[in-house]
């Protein structure tokens, strides 16, 4: 028929197979060619049913992502248009099974449903990921899950989006039959059983038995709708996606589809799915390093070792653990390393309580974990993954040791979230191996590693940082060296700002509020509660000398940690916590401790307006990335966008800071930061690139393009 599509035959059942790589996306040409070879079927007296497949690793993987900025752009006046050609597939009147393999996702699973049976290998998986890109199933998902499955796992998988593995799709409903061995043949055979058993072939749409218990449905609905408040904060699209189920269950087919396109069109068009949609495409352009080829051989990572059994080192174990890494896992003395492997085990129980995780899988990775306090086998490592105390003289210390019992090809890896990785590489004679490799806390949960590249890191070395996150199911984000890195010396201006906005006349509540409310996943001060703010106060003591006199800080949080409340591990620190709660509960000597400070220090306090609050704490992120830019620390806007979705806790429906101060306009964050300037002086200066893009019209996305 086409490139794309290809229409043969296997004695009387045509097979139609979709060549559009890697994941066989619904690109323009795609859904017209499986159009065509519907219409060239029904004409063809030989063919008595038809197979639909996706050639290569995977079945249809979606509708085609870049093609929704083109029209949100208005560079593409026609929509997706497919529900046209999928009332084709349904209305062909041969039977029609669709044969999955790999994923068939969005705009696939549409397809899927358009067929009139569906038969799968066992670790396919389908799903309606959608949501996860701001907008809703917009081919009829919406209208034929819940006719297949019912209203509630329909509701679930529009809203939130989970894949679905093809032996539970078969219990709900949605696939016909598993295929062991040969797709093809399976599915081939599969329609040659339903033309041959006379009946008329089944349309999805016409199917009433799981939607037609008003009582069911309302109840499927109304869970979907809680558990949206729960989980999806702030966000359209889940919404819309419950909506548009409730939709199928009270309208006729047709008008369902119709809802459900002004639903889709209201999320498509939102600030929100273009978000998330630079997100989708943000988390694989940061794989990409320019001036590292493709091609890059890579150092193979067979067997690591972490040195350090604490919160992070323990953390680290676990990804190598899971990620099938066999893993020796060091510390000073037996009493350490017991505690450190008693917390590990205690974390992989808490998973395998909740059911995420069998208790086979967590013996299989505790076997992969092998506990020692010696450096023997580190020969054997290929990667060695420093994660001790925060302390220069420590680290040297610790890397002076690896590099004498290690291969000269094994990565030197330090977990240092704040220190000069290029003086610890300076402690051993090989610094073209050592990199920074910056877990998230906690470490076995969050995604994302900043990979800190050292002036004499290798480009193998980089490469492999790169690649192994992935195998970690991490995001890694390569930036350059300087205090505190791309995402604590942001995080660093944030928090000055928040705590200066406290001082100035603000609660501590009212500050948290307003930026959970923007959608982070907590305010700033509830954070310093979590991390600890004796971290910190420990950092603020080592840097003081780099303070330039004069210089304006924040008075308060040294003065709470003075009274020994670091927060949520002593029961207290901005706010109060009841034991065993994480529940904030605003503290009067702290609001007490502020007024008097601020009073001593000459501060004249005022009433502080939320929009005050939301500016001042982002554009001291916005404002401190474009100098990270200009100094070449960060790769992209983009890089540090998904940084501080992955790690930070921004919410992704917002697109990550910089996206932000593009949707808000740089002009207007321009002006804005050159107000503050003046108010409050040097600290505000606005970085030469933000002036530039504002003067010229221009975006951090423009700045990325020019870096492509
Ligand atoms: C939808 O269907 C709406 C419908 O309701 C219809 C409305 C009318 N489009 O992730 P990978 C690219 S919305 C365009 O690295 P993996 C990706 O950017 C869609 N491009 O591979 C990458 O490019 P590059 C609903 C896409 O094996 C390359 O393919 N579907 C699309 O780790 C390889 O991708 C989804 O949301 C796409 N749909 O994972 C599914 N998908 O090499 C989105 C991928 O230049 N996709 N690319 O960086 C996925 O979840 C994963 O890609 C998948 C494969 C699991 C399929």
């Amino acid at each position: 028929m086409s490139e794309l599509v290809s229409l043969t035959k296997d004695g009387d059942v045509a097979v139609i197979t979709i060549n559009n790589p890697p994941v066989n996306a619904l690109s323009p040409g795609v859904p017209e060619g499986i159009a065509e070879s519907i219409a060239a079927i029904q004409k063809d007296d030989s063919v008595k049913a038809a197979v639909l497949i996706g050639g290569g690793r995977t079945f249809i993987a979606g509708a085609d992502i870049k093609e929704f900025g083109k029209m949100t752009s208005g560079k593409k006046d026609r929509g997706v248009g497919l529900n046209p050609i999928l009332a084709e597939i349904e209305d062909c009147t041969k039977p029609v099974v669709c044969a999955i393999h790999g994923t068939a996702f969005g705009g696939g699973l549409e397809t899927a449903m358009a067929c009139h049976y569906r038969v799968a290998v066992p670790n396919a998986l389908v799903g309606q990921p959608e949501c996860k890109l701001g907008i809703i199933p917009g081919a009829g998902g919406t209208q034929r899950l819940p006719r297949l499955a019912g209203v509630a796992v329909a509701a679930e998988m529009c809203a939130f989006g989970d894949p679905v593995p093809a032996p539970k799709a078969l219990a709900a409903g949605i696939i016909d039959k598993l295929i062991e061995g040969d797709l093809l043949a399976g599915a081939v055979a599969f329609a040659r059983e339903q033309a041959a058993s006379g009946k008329a072939p089944r349309k999805t749409r016409d199917l009433t038995d799981k939607i037609s218990n008003q009582a069911e449905n309302e109840k499927g609905l109304a869970a979907a709708r809680d558990a949206v408040k729960k989980r999806s904060r702030g966000l359209l699209a889940p919404k819309r996606a419950v909506d548009a189920v409730e939709a199928a269950t009270k309208l006729p087919f047709e008008q369902g589809v119709a809802k459900e396109e002004e639903y889709f069109k209201e999320c498509l068009f939102s600030d929100q799915s273009k978000a998330m949609i630079h997100v989708f495409f943000g988390e694989r352009a940061v794989a990409k390093i320019p001036g590292i080829a493709k091609d890059q051989p890579l150092i193979e990572i067979k067997r690591a070792a972490v040195i350090g059994g604490g919160t992070m080192g323990g953390g680290i174990t676990m990804n190598y653990a899971n990620a099938g890494i066999p893993v020796l896992f060091k510390e000073v003395s037996q009493e350490a390393l017991d505690k450190g492997l008693g917390i590990i085990k205690k974390n992989y129980a808490a998973t395998v309580a909740k059911g995420r995780l069998t208790q086979k899988q967590m013996d299989d990775r505790l076997a992969l974990i092998e506990p020692t306090i010696t450096y023997d086998k580190f020969n054997e490592a290929d990667i060695v993954v420093e994660a001790v105390f925060e302390e220069m003289a420590l680290k040297k210390k610790i890397f002076a040791e690896v590099e004498k019992v290690t291969r000269p090809d094994a990565i030197l890896a330090s977990n240092t979230s704040t220190l000069n990785i290029d003086e610890i590489a300076s402690s051993t004679s090989r610094p073209k191996q050592v990199i920074g490799h910056h877990f998230f806390s906690p470490a076995n949960v969050m995604r994302v590693i900043e990979i800190v590249r050292g002036k004499q890191s290798s480009d193998a070395v980089i490469a492999t940082s790169m690649a192994l996150s992935k195998k970690l199911n991490k995001v890694g984000i390569l930036v350059g060296n300087c205090r505190g890195f791309v995402g604590n010396r942001m995080f660093h201006e944030y928090q000055r700002e928040a705590q200066f906005l406290l001082e100035e006349g603000a609660k501590v509540e009212q500050v948290d509020a307003v930026l959970y409310d923007y959608g982070m996943a907590m305010g700033p001060l509830a954070v310093g509660d979590l991390a600890g703010l004796d971290v910190s106060w420990r950092i603020r003591k080592e840097f003081k000398h780099l303070e330039k006199p004069g210089e304006r800080v924040p008075l308060v949080s040294d003065q709470i940690c003075e009274q020994g409340r670091y927060g949520q591990k002593t029961g207290g620190g901005w706010y109060d916590y009841e034991p065993g709660s994480r529940n904030p509960i605003p503290n009067a000597g702290v609001a007490k401790l502020i007024e008097e400070t601020a009073a001593k220090a000459g501060i004249k306090r005022r009433e502080i307006s939320n929009e005050e609050i939301l500016e001042r704490t982002l554009y001291s992120l916005v404002n401190e990335g474009a100098k990270i830019l200009s100094e070449g620390l960060a790769l992209r806007a983009v890089d540090i966008d998904m940084l501080y979705i992955l790690g930070y806790g921004f919410p992704a429906h917002r697109g990550g800071p910089m996206w932000y101060a593009d949707t808000v306009g740089l002009k207007k964050v321009y002006d804005k930061v050159c107000e503050f300037e003046k108010q409050h002086g040097e600290l505000w200066k606005p970085a030469p690139l933000l002036k530039q893009l504002a003067e010229s019209g221009q975006t951090f996305a423009d700045f990325d393009k020019t870096k492509e």
